[in-house]
């Protein structure tokens, strides 16, 4: 049984904490976090005993075996740092990085210190997407030519998550991460993008719309758009819509996780809903079943010496496009992924 050690034990980091429970050979044993009411309360609901204020304290006692940083973007660099002094595994939450130039120092340490190192990416995970993607790759749509991935809400998330309501980037760097790395996932590395934003809300500093137009590498052309400020008459959130055009037929993914193949046989609907875990709760529940499948995959790449589906590395490659989004919706002009890099 690996051991593992939780930074963090804030608003998202219930989430990970249930689902350590279920993801086989590996167990939470020690918690940390600087605010002592949030790390009490998790240490008593979930029963782990060793609790610390201060991470590096924590890491030099307990000498786990990995370490899952669930705090928000200011304190990854530095704990990922101190992970990799340690020579610790570590799993980092999204969004990974502030800038390139971080994310590309922890890739490093990691990589000096010989440690794995996966972000916590965990949309691509969802039960919807991946059979999008298995959709795709059973050949039964051809050639994909066109994709559109869509998430659009009126949902209150300031609620839960504050802090997401004061910073002058929004929804590209918390929630478009994810969308644009499905449209990775789904549709392969993009070379230039296109983005547009607004912001709606007058109460937030960020944006809170986004359109994005992306050229991958393959030849696919993809749409991603994401907006917190679009009321409809059945709320979506959490769902990703998923369109996929192809040469011999077509993708939809729905409101409702329902499904739609069509190929030159006929059309297909299946419901491809996420698993209302027993800890779980709607409308949450399909991002907490991708939490689970996301922390089990970890321990089977530690165990197995492979690398993540979400390596740092994987990640540069959305956070890349986090950064070009933003270049572009500012100059108002196409950015080449390659000037990234
Ligand atoms: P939060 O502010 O509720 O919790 C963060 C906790 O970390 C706080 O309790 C804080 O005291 C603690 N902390 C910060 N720095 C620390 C340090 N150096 N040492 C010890 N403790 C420290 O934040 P949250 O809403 O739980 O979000 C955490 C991260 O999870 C964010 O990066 C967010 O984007 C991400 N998130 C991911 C998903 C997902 O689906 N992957 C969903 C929601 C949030
Ligand atoms: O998944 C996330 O990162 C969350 C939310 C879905 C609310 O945007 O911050």
């Amino acid at each position: 049984m690996l051991r593992g050690a939780l930074i963090g034990c804030g608003f998202f980091a219930v989430n990970q904490l249930h689902a350590w429970r279920d993801v086989e050979g590996a167990e939470i044993v020690a918690l940390c976090d600087r605010d002592p009411t949030r790390l009490e309360t998790a240490g008593r609901s979930f029963g782990i005993t060793r609790l610390y204020a201060d991470a590096e304290e924590m890491l030099a006692r307990e000498a786990p075996d990995f370490v899952d940083i669930a705090t928000t973007v200011p304190s990854h660099r530095p704990l990922v740092e101190l992970a990799a002094r340690h020579r610790v595994p570590v799993i980092c939450q999204k969004p990974f990085a502030a800038t390139l130039d971080d994310a590309r120092a922890m890739i490093a340490a990691c990589e000096a210190a010989g440690v794995s190192l996966m972000v916590h990416e965990n949309f691509r995970w969802q039960t919807p997407i991946q059979a999008v993607r298995g959709a795709i790759a059973s050949g039964r749509i051809g050639e994909v030519f066109w994709g559109r991935v869509s998430f659009r809400s009126a949902y209150d998330v300031f609620s839960g998550q504050p802090y997401l309501a004061e910073g002058s980037r929004f929804i590209i760097e918390d929630l478009g991460i994810h969308i644009l790395d499905i449209a990775r996932f789904l549709f392969g590395d993009a070379t230039r993008l296109t983005a547009r934003t607004r912001r709606v809300n007058p109460t937030i500093r960020g944006e809170d719309v986004a359109t994005m137009l992306l050229d991958h590498a393959d030849g696919v052309t993809s749409v991603v758009d994401c907006s917190y400020a679009t009321r409809l008459a059945a709320e979506p959130f959490p769902e990703t819509l998923v369109e996929v055009d192809g040469s011999a037929g077509t993708i939809r993914l729905g409101q409702g996780y329902r499904m739609v193949v069509t190929g030159r046989d006929g059309s297909e609907t299946l419901d491809v809903s996420p698993r209302l875990l027993p800890w779980a709760a709607q409308p949450w529940h399909n991002i907490q079943e991708s939490v689970a499948a996301i922390q089990q995959h970890w321990v089977d790449c530690l165990r197995a010496g492979r690398e993540p589906a979400t390596s740092g590395r994987d990640n540069l490659k959305t956070l890349a496009l986090v950064e070009a989004a933003y270049r572009s919706a500012g100059a108002g002009r196409t950015v080449d992924l390659a000037d990234l890099a």
